[in-house]
């Protein structure tokens, strides 16, 4: 009933936060991605289904260039689309964060603080947080979405 009640919470907070959203927000940073970020504080669970419900996922820095293209978007430190998952990282498409071309974590990272991961925007480099804490976030259109119209 517990998890049934808070999942109803969850879904009014998705739906006021996805009524106010409008899909003109997207960013597209060339060498990088297609990105909106939102400067509401929501725990990771809100933050991936608000990107979800965008028809995006939260942003996967898998570069560079995409680390600092998602740290251009806010002064904050949002959390991206990455979790531990059974005791290994991995992106919300499901690869293991150590495929990825570029990990970057911040010095003495991770440090098991919690399982859901965020990008300090100073440092550009993760953290490992407790999930249920709360960060602003940045949602990433899937790349099929924007490409076909990259000339
Ligand atoms: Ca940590």
């Amino acid at each position: 009933m517990k998890g049934m009640q808070a999942m109803s919470w969850l879904l009014i907070v998705v739906f006021i936060i996805s009524s106010v959203a409008s899909e003109s927000s997207y960013t597209r940073i060339r060498g990088a991605g297609t990105y909106r970020v939102h400067e509401s504080w929501v725990n990771w669970d809100t933050a991936n289904a608000t990107c979800t419900a965008e028809g995006a996922h939260l942003a996967i820095p898998g570069q560079v260039a995409e680390y600092v293209a998602i740290a251009s978007l806010t002064t904050y430190h949002p959390y991206v689309g990455i979790r531990r998952q059974d005791g290994q990282f991995r992106t919300v498409n499901g690869t293991l964060l150590s495929l990825l071309a570029y990990v970057h974590w911040a010095q003495n990272e991770p440090d098991q603080s919690g399982d859901c991961i965020f990008l300090d925007t100073e440092e550009k480099a993760l953290y490992d947080f407790p999930c249920e804490d709360v960060n602003v976030f940045v949602c990433e259109k899937p790349q099929s979405d924007y490409e076909i119209h990259d000339k």
